[in-house]
């Protein structure tokens, strides 16, 4: 029978870290408690877990990769919130931020999770970060939690 490989949602021993964006500011802290409350709900500890605090999302790919870099922890999660309605030079922002994060993620060697919310306005924004639209920053703890443990089933060359 064909193998399916597919990653738990066990949380313990796993060290975390989480780069955040403020620039939005009450979209952007309900975002960190939606990560830092699933991950706990997953069994990490809070000890476990680094949070940093960067200006605005075009920042958080800069910081992840100084992360991604030192080689301390099992998944990187990024949270940040660009919002169109509030700057007229969105794309240039929200762009860039995604494709970069992007690019640290698709290296493979540990998850970086793309938690960055882009809406068209606050009330969008404040819907998907604890709103009606659930909490895109614990589905992204979650996510990195289930990427973990699957990369722990799929070998990689040990240079990477
Ligand atoms: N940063 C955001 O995180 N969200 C935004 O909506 C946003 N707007 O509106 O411009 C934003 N801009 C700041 C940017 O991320 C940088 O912090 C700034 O350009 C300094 O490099």
């Amino acid at each position: 029978m064909t193998p399916i490989l597919e990653g738990s949602h066990d949380g313990s021993h796993l060290k975390i870290a989480i780069v955040v964006s403020r620039f939005s500011g009450e979209p952007c802290q309900k975002l960190l408690e939606g990560a830092l409350g699933r991950l706990e709900e997953l069994g990490v500890a809070s000890s476990d877990i680094d949070v940093a605090w960067v200006p605005g999302a075009f920042e958080i790919a800069g910081a992840a990769t100084r992360f991604h870099k030192a080689r301390n922890h099992d998944a990187i999660i990024t949270l940040g919130c660009v919002i169109r309605g509030e700057t007229p030079h969105f794309d240039h922002v929200a762009g860039p931020c995604a494709d970069a994060i992007s690019r640290l993620s698709s290296r493979g060697r540990i998850p970086v999770i793309f938690g960055v919310l882009t809406t068209d306005n606050r009330e969008q924004a404040m819907a998907r970060c604890g709103g009606k639209q659930g909490n895109k920053g614990s589905d992204s703890a979650q996510a990195a939690i289930e990427m973990i443990r699957l990369y722990q089933q799929i070998p990689r060359e040990a240079s990477e």
